[in-house]
């Protein structure tokens, strides 16, 4: 099939849209554009002396004007030629429900269009007629003929959801000239031929050497495989360096052979399962990534990463967005083209997974655009045992990608030029438009959701179909054979030739041990490790001179730049801060960590729910201009060649832009990355992300992450909703030195708390129980000398005048010591001593003991936590800390909970006086029962 030709060349080779543009600049008035462009529009074939004929639907204009009205076609018939139009547009909008998409042949295509639905008749078949392009096909019969193999073959289009005619006309085109056809030469067809046979070879050979293993088999979907292999080339051929692939299991492990070239003896190590005991626990082979750099036949070099994932479908996402972007930004990829993301999704899980609807959200935002990810859905058309009838409410598995202005490719997957066509328009829409795209590649599933399950129990009808379908190896080498693109002998030779090295492999495979991917090393990586974390916390202090620039620079704002009155006043006491004026807040201290790293030459990013001016308007990291709105960031423009600092508010989502942040951190070791909740009771959004990357990343897979949470976290009478970020569940996770949890109560160590997580050799993920009322408190400041001298501490005790007075210890962390020791000064408690664990994981019980050394050994022992006694750190600090105290650790809290705090103001007040009264031991009568352990057991 030719495409039609082009009616002359081009006067030069603009981009598209920009000939577009000139084009309707030419409809309103010929003498506006040159005179080659002027004779290339006229040439188009059009009937003579009338304008081109229009888009059957109004297109943006330059000049905002409506779009031309039905005009005549070649006959001169304008009302024909609006029925034309209309006929023209369905085939565009719904031409894709009549595609051959299924290659079991059970979802039926809808019927063909009837002519007389649009007023037309057999009689007009043979009328000439323009099509909508203004192109013009001699007839209705050849624009019909042409319409049917752009729209309706095994290709279908999805593009009636966009309302962007650029984009639109774009697609239009570029399907509608070539017929949604490529042509492959020959030796691409044998390549795609080779990779068919590979991934049938490689599941059979696994299926006869491991019995029973659970592989979650590519069969029924080879095609995929060839595709992969196709997008990756394209992308290469775009300009694309980097490819970060995410996807779940089906067919990971053909991915990870052939696409990505992980060793095939490793992998059937794996398989045989010769797991050497290491210190972590490492993943299921399914679960594993790889890194490689491949050479493209042209000898391009393209790094192809498939990311390491959980079972959690889809979790994957936009942690691979995350980490393409960190590239991006490493490389100053600015256009965001040379590294591309793709992700392969299951038609269940596409459809059913909300994170799927959070990222495809994320793409077009300044603050997460990736230059479009590439969709692939492996669509077998059932998930696990469920049919799509259960699965979702939407006609296509690909629903939810029909809020992006961006085609939604549906393609029969045992039609390999199809696919390759489809893979051709997908890349070229990415890398041109910088948008998503989806390629639902139809196939199915040979065997049960994985090789020991029976399918059969609840897709009898599909199964019967399935096993008498011959596999796609056989139907395309026939197909080629037919064609003479290859003959039997070549086909024999392809298997052979992979037959040997699966052998050769499989022998090799015995002698090699199972270890967790290895950490990268060198580079941006050198001197950074995973591990237990030993010695003296690092050195994060900042001289005063450069604390002094730091906060001059804070506080510059360009010439002409309206700062909101109310700021200014801000910005003023910042700088005194900074001159040592003044003590220190907690937002200032951050900014300094902030400023001081960009001076060294680091990178910050935080993103999270109104962090440009911080949920309680204590952070204005971000300026507007108050009388334009324009934004500015003084800490992005604190000196040249300074690290570069990205403060920006996130989408609404804990869940997606949790995995980005944690995806951006992998790829970015030297940076700080920070990722900031509304209120950190709503993290529990993200549950999936700290449980299956955060706290496990290290363990499973060696992935080492420096991301800092920053959860806002207690009591302030609030309500159950904005009064815990659930801490306890983060020590529950805490082991192996996987993360620092902190809760910390001055601003000078949440400064040197953010430094290190730069500075220290180990790269852990950051925990902390951020404050808000701290925000403001008058006693929660630091002198600027705890910036330029100190270092991060773990405990804080407590310097009393006369240790010997001290007959009761209250250790606690976080806002309640303010309370506590403002208590204390009121009741001139000297004999009470209050303690403070800044850092709660990994716990410094060494020093926890040093503080108490020097108090009489008799002296009573409470944790106090304002948290249900249920919730917080007690029974963490109980099962860790009490064994090694020299008395008795009792509990001062709130009596047992299943909601975090009180919905009453009040309630929280009386509480919280009864809380400290109790914890400096004043017996006061309570209003609850306060012997929380008893309580606690008694249920
Ligand atoms: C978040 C999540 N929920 C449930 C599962 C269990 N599960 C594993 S595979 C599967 C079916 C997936 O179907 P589909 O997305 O169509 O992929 P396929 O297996 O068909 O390739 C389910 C429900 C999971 N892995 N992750
Ligand atoms: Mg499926």
């Amino acid at each position: 099939m030719s495409s039609p030709p082009e009616p002359q060349a081009l006067p030069s080779a603009p981009s598209l849209s920009f000939a577009e543009d000139l084009y309707y600049a030419w409809l309103a008035d010929p003498r506006s554009v040159d005179g080659s462009w002027r004779t290339y529009f006229e040439g188009l074939p059009a009937a003579p002396g009338a304008a081109p004929a229009p888009a059957s639907f109004p297109r943006r204009r330059p000049d905002g004007a409506a779009g031309p009205q039905p005009s005549a076609g070649a006959g001169g018939d304008a009302a024909f030629q609006a029925k034309v139009d209309r006929l023209v547009q369905a085939y565009r909008e719904y031409g894709h429900l009549r595609a051959n998409l299924d290659p079991l042949g059970l979802v039926r295509p809808a019927e063909p269009f009837a002519l007389d639905a649009f007023g037309l008749g057999p009689a007009d078949l043979d009328r000439p007629c323009a099509d909508a392009d203004g192109r013009g096909d001699r007839t209705l019969r050849d624009l019909v003929a042409r319409l049917e193999e752009t729209y309706c073959r095994t290709l279908g289009v999805e593009l009636a959801h966009m309302h962007d005619q650029d984009l639109r006309g774009w697609l239009e085109q570029r399907m509608e000239r070539t017929r949604n056809r490529l042509s492959l030469a020959p030796d691409v067809k044998k390549l795609l031929l080779r990779k068919i046979v590979e991934a049938e070879s490689l599941e059979q050979f696994l299926g006869t050497k491991f019995l029973g293993a659970k592989r979650f088999s590519v069969e029924g979907a080879e095609g995929f495989v060839a595709l992969l292999e196709f997008l990756v080339d394209r992308a290469v051929g775009h300009g694309v360096r980097n490819v970060v692939i995410g996807m779940a299991h089906r067919g990971r492990l053909n991915v990870l052979a052939n696409v990505v070239g992980k060793p095939l003896r490793q992998i059937f190590a794996e398989f045989r399962d010769n797991a050497i005991v290491n210190a972590t626990g490492g993943d299921v082979k399914y679960h594993l990534g790889h890194s490689t750099d491949r050479e493209t036949p042209d000898g391009v070099l393209v790094h192809l990463s498939l990311a390491f994932n959980p079972s959690h479908l889809e979790w994957i996402d936009t942690v691979v967005q995350g980490r393409v972007r960190a590239k991006q930004d490493r490389y100053h990829d600015f256009e965001r083209v040379r590294s591309l993301p793709v992700l392969v999704h299951g038609d269940a899980a596409f459809a059913g997974q909300g994170i799927v609807a959070e990222a495809l959200n994320m793409s077009q935002l300044e603050a997460y655009g990736v230059g479009g990810t590439i969709h692939v859905i492996v669509n077998n058309q059932v998930g696990f045992t469920t049919s799509p009838r259960d699965a979702r409410s939407t006609t296509y598995c690909t629903g939810p990608a029909r809020m992006l202005q961006i085609p939604i490719i549906h393609v029969n997957g045992e039609d390999l030029e199809a696919v390759a066509q489809a893979v051709l328009l997908a890349a070229d829409f990415r890398q041109r438009f910088h948008r998503d795209v989806v390629i639902d590649l139809w196939a199915y599933r040979r065997h049960g959701h994985n090789e020991g399950d029976e399918p059969s129990f609840t897709q009898p009808v599909m199964y019967r179909a399935i096993s008498k379908r011959p596999t796609l190896r056989q139907l395309y080498a026939e197909a080629l054979e037919r064609e003479g693109s290859v003959t039997r002998a070549e086909v024999d030779a392809m298997a052979a030739e992979y037959r040997a090295r699966l052998d050769a492999a499989y022998q090799a495979s015995a002698q090699i041990a199972v270890q967790p991917g290895a950490q990268e090393a060198g580079g941006f990586w050198a001197g950074i490790k995973g591990g237990a974390i030993t010695g003296p916390e690092p050195e994060t202090a900042v001289a005063e001179a450069v604390l002094a620039q730091a906060a001059a620079g804070l506080t510059q704002v360009p010439q002409g730049f309206h700062v909101h009155p109310k700021l200014a006043k801000v910005l003023e006491a910042r700088a005194e801060m900074g001159r040592g004026a003044r003590p220190l807040d907690w937002a200032t201290a951050e900014a300094l960590a902030f400023a001081t790293l960009a001076l060294e030459g680091r990178r910050v990013r935080l993103v999270g729910q109104d962090s440009r001016r911080g949920t309680f308007s204590h952070r204005h990291a971000v300026l507007y201009d108050h009388q334009t709105g324009t934004p500015y960031s003084p800490l992005a423009h604190l000196r040249e060649g300074q690290g570069a600092v990205e403060i920006r508010d996130s989408l609404l989502s804990e869940a997606a832009a949790l995995g980005y942040e944690y995806g951006y951190s992998l790829e970015m070791p030297d940076a700080l990355t920070l990722w900031e909740a509304q209120f950190g009771d709503f993290v529990n959004a993200a549950q999936v992300i700290i449980d299956q990357f955060l706290s496990s990343g290290e363990a499973k897979w060696n992935r080492l992450s420096g991301l800092a949470l920053l959860l806002p976290h207690g009591m302030e009478g609030q309500g159950p909703e904005h009064s815990s970020a659930r801490l306890e569940r983060f020590l529950e996770l805490s082991v192996d030195d996987n993360w620092y949890v902190v809760n910390v109560t001055t601003p000078a160590q949440y400064f040197h708390a953010l430094r290190r997580q730069v500075y220290s050799p180990w790269r852990k993920p950051l925990v902390v129980m951020s404050p808000k009322s701290l925000l403001r408190h008058p006693k929660a400041v630091s002198p600027l000398g705890e910036l330029a001298e100190a270092r991060f501490r773990p405990v804080i005790a407590d310097p009393v005048a006369d240790p010997s007075e001290i007959t009761r210890v209250v250790l606690c962390s976080g806002k309640l010591y303010f309370d506590l020791a403002a208590a204390r000064e009121a009741q001139g408690a000297r004999h009470v001593a209050l303690i403070r664990l800044e850092q709660l994981y990994p716990l410094h019980a060494d020093d926890i003991l040093d503080a108490i050394a020097a108090f009489q050994p008799g002296a009573e022992m409470v944790w106090a936590q304002e948290e249900p006694s249920n919730m917080g750190a007690w029974d963490y600090v109980d099962l860790h800390l009490s064994p090694r105290l020299p008395s008795r650790l009792d509990l001062v809290s709130r009596p047992p909970s299943a909601s975090p705090a009180s919905g009453s103001a009040t309630r929280h007040k009386l509480e919280q006086q009864q809380l400290v009264a109790e914890a400096l031991g004043d017996p006061v009568p309570r209003i609850h029962r306060t012997d929380t352990r008893a309580a606690a057991h008694e249920h």
